[in-house]
């Protein structure tokens, strides 16, 4: 079995890729940090005696995105699961306060970057009809909150689309999961808020918030499921929050 995750070289994406290697998936991990994911690699291959491809690229550029996975090797492109999840929040503020750069940056990444690796993929997983496709949306796609606006509708976009996918792959018998995590102790907030640690650690205080591994596991039960079940959507927060905006925090 072969699993395609995007984004490995963080957070989420990372603890995916050793949950999948727990249960004897090979593995193409991506990202751009291509250290980060030779370090990976090189630890699952040891641990879980699975292979492992490192593909490194940018998942906005359709040119990149289309060489790597039209070149890989044949044995590699019988691939059973893909994880889409790599993404990014940049800022928090008002529409008229918005930095324009931050907002191609998210539209390109979350929407048109997951749009290009499923481009190239689900012909694969069409062709011997099956496979699995998991994406990772958030609560910001499911409500919006203040100021999240531009990465609220890039995470809706996922929404979206996780929806259309699983109508139009419906003929193939190919699954389509969607996971919509809240506020996760990741580096996204570093990444949010441009590598201001206090601001990112400021996002987690006061409540015990979702890890990596929590989504990972339920990534885990999802592939245990038989071929006929498919669990459409999944809204999973820590217990201190209730939904986009409400926290229970104890500061
Ligand atoms: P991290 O910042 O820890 O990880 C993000 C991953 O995405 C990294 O591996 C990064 O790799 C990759 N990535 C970002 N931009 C690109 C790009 N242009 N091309 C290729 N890879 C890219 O954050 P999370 O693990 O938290 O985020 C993973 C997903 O989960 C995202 O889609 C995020 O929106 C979503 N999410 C996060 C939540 C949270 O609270 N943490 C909650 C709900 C959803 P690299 O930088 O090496 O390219
Ligand atoms: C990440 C969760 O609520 O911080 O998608 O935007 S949130």
């Amino acid at each position: 079995m072969i699993a395609y995750i995007t984004g490995a070289t963080s957070g989420f994406g990372k603890a995916i890729a050793r949950k999948l290697a727990q249960l004897k998936y090979d593995l193409v991990i991506t990202g751009r940090r291509k250290e980060r994911l030779e370090e990976l690699a090189a630890t699952l291959q040891q641990e879980y005696q699975i292979k492992v491809l490192v593909s490194q690229y940018d998942v906005r550029d359709y040119e990149a995105v289309k060489q790597a996975i039209e070149n890989l090797p044949e044995e590699w492109k019988n691939i059973d699961v893909l994880v889409n999840n790599a993404g990014l929040a940049l800022g928090l503020g008002g529409i008229q306060n918005g930095d324009i750069e931050d907002w191609n940056r998210m539209i390109d990444t979350n929407v048109k970057g997951l749009l290009n690796v499923s481009h190239f993929i689900m012909p694969l997983m069409v062709a011997k009809k099956s496979g699995y496709i998991i994406n990772i949306g958030s609560v910001a796609g499911k409500e919006v909150y203040p100021n999240g606006n531009v990465y609220c509708c890039t995470k809706h976009a996922v929404d979206a689309i996780s929806k259309a996918m699983r109508v139009d792959m419906l003929p193939y018998g190919i699954k389509v999961s969607q996971i919509c995590p809240g506020a996760a102790d990741t580096e996204f907030s570093l990444v949010r808020f441009k590598g201001d640690k206090n601001a990112a650690d400021n996002v987690y205080k006061g409540y015990k918030p979702l890890y990596a591994e929590d989504i990972a596991d339920v990534v885990g039960y999802l592939v245990s499921m038989p071929k006929y079940v498919c669990i459409n959507d999944l809204v999973i927060t820590c217990t201190s929050q209730a939904n986009s905006t409400n926290f229970y925090k104890q500061l």
